[in-house]
């Protein structure tokens, strides 16, 4: 079957397992952005009212859950990532056609659901707690970890399936209820994700949908904080949102869990494997239209390769194919017509100190300003974009200092590591980073100055692995970290327990044994006796 859907989708948000009534947040159609005739979700938009409900059908819904042994948790973790493994060439399909990721990075992201569920499954068999010694006889410590509750999850449309579910599949597996607000332009893809998950067994109001626009999530997020019906928000986007969404829980006491924007840098050393470092930087900087958190921003260049990098790199983009993402291309259209407006924006920080390069133009692919070798018809059809790299940047340039989520890469040049580590953390963003070097010293020293959550060497800055810590520092998010083992933290509290069985009130600090030292005691003159 060709990989893109066809049929339109007709969708709503789901309270407690129910279609909500009504478009009481207005109508949207989602469009194909590779071809913006062809409609893929006619979706119901909800409003505040609707998003409180859902936190109140979580709320509802989850000390039942929390009861279901965590094993049992487990198990339905594992139907849903069977339901979605056995699914996943159609919602990899729906993702190419409604977000326009290239059909095989769709497949790749509907792996990663996989992924997060498998890991999590036996999760479900450990949740472990400790046992701690007392300061006392007859008396026993314990940890035990406790789901924290309603979980309110708003995430980005760029990864409509992979991220959701880095926060959907551990929540529910530690015994939370989740109210999910997915990007409205990705609403076709959330729907089906829905599906999938409550197919998988999940009771209704476990899980709850709402599809609605900015001003009503932020409203209905607002009320149901106050309302004490939401225990923690997970929020994936950009970081003035992200600030927004701090203060809301700050003000009602709570920890969000954000993965912020990223300008992540790659540093290429003298001594790099030049072929392997343009590899990388084409992939992060362009695979996915630029648009992962993790994109590449900023190639960061030693003046003894800088020329040959930059030849190399704009070759190697002009030669990339962009174009029909159901096709085998590198890169296909912006997600929806709502970020060419903002890439136009970015486009326009490019300075004339700067040199542009990557492509036959700038700006956005149409027949007037064709890029040559597009692939799969008439790029106007879409939200197409020349891929740019912008070269001579500098620490004083906007287009250094701003995320610019998009096919846009930065290239400064460096000649003393100090200098490099300048560049890659004087933007203040901490995501993702990344050393090109055959020399260990050099990406250990990175390593350890860098500011990233994450480091790759010889590696791009996209495709982290499910199962390791994935977040950022700075700007980048508030230190919270996901997947694997560390997400744990995020979906659970500690509970200390204390268990005395000695029949009488032992007083902690103040009624424990004391045992004596001869304090008077040096070696100096021991014979040995
Ligand atoms: C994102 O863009 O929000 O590391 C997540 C990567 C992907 C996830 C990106 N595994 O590029």
């Amino acid at each position: 079957m060709s990989p893109s859907a066809t049929q339109t989708l007709e969708v709503a948000s789901i309270v407690a397992g129910r279609a909500v009534d009504g478009a009481a947040g207005g109508t949207l159609a989602t469009r194909n952005p590779a071809d913006l005739t062809q409609v893929v979700a006619n979706v119901r938009l909800a409003d505040s009212a609707a998003f409180v409900a859902a936190a109140r059908a979580a709320h509802d819904a989850q000390p039942a859950w929390a009861a279901v042994p965590a094993p049992v948790r487990g198990a339905v973790v594992q139907q849903i990532g069977r339901l979605v493994e056995a699914s996943k060439e159609s919602l990899a399909r729906l993702i190419t056609t409604e977000i326009g990721k290239p059909y095989a990075e769709a497949l790749g992201e509907v792996q990663e659901v996989v992924d997060t569920c498998n890991f999590f499954i036996s999760e479900g068999r450990r949740l472990y707690g400790q046992t701690v010694p007392s300061e006392m006889p007859d008396k026993q410590l314990f940890t035990f970890r406790k789901p924290v509750g309603t979980c309110a999850i708003v995430t980005a449309g760029n990864f409509p399936a992979a991220v959701p579910s880095w926060y959907i599949v551990p929540a529910l597996l530690c015994g939370n209820t989740v109210v999910w607000k997915p990007a409205e332009y990705a609403a076709g893809v959330s729907r089906a994700f829905y599906e999938l998950f409550a197919r998988g067994g999940l009771p209704d109001g476990t899980l709850n949908l709402v599809l609605a626009d900015g001003p009503a999530t932020f409203a209905g997020l607002e009320q149901s904080l106050e309302l004490g019906l939401v225990d923690k928000v997970g929020f994936t986007g950009s970081s003035e949102v992200g600030v927004q969404i701090g203060e809301l829980c700050g003000r009602n006491l709570q920890t969000p869990c954000l993965e912020l924007g990223g300008k992540n840098p790659l540093v290429v050393m003298g001594d790099a494997d030049l072929e392997l470092a343009v590899e990388g930087a084409l992939f992060s900087g362009f695979g996915t239209a630029g648009q992962r958190c993790t994109s590449l921003g900023v190639a960061i260049v030693h003046d003894s390769v800088y020329d040959e990098f930059l030849e190399r790199f704009d070759a190697a983009a002009r030669a990339a194919v962009a174009g029909d993402p159901a096709g085998d291309v590198l890169f296909g259209p912006l997600m929806n017509e709502r970020f060419a407006e903002r890439f136009e924006q970015w486009l326009g920080l490019i300075q004339p100190h700067h040199r542009v390069l990557g492509s036959s133009g700038t700006g956005r692919i149409t027949a007037a300003n064709p890029r040559a070798g597009f692939s799969g018809g008439d790029p106007e059809r879409g939200v197409f974009y020349h891929p740019t790299i912008v070269a001579d940047v500098t620490t004083d340039d906007e287009l250094y200092r701003r995320e610019t989520f998009g096919p846009i890469v930065a290239v400064a040049r460096f000649s003393t590591f100090d200098e490099a580590i300048a560049l890659a953390n004087g933007h203040g963003y901490g995501l993702s980073s990344a050393i090109y070097t055959r020399d260990a010293t050099a990406a250990l020293r990175f390593r350890e100055r860098v500011s990233a959550g994450m480091v790759s060497v010889n590696n791009s800055t996209s495709g982290a692995e499910a199962h390791l810590p994935f977040g950022g520092n700075g700007k980048s998010g508030n230190g919270s970290r996901q997947s694997g083992v560390w997400v744990l933290d995020q979906f659970t509290r500690w509970q200390s327990v204390n268990w005395d069985f000695s029949g009488k009130l032992q007083k902690a600090q103040m009624d424990v044994v004391e045992i004596t030292a001869d304090e008077g005691f040096r070696l100096d003159g021991w014979d040995g006796r």
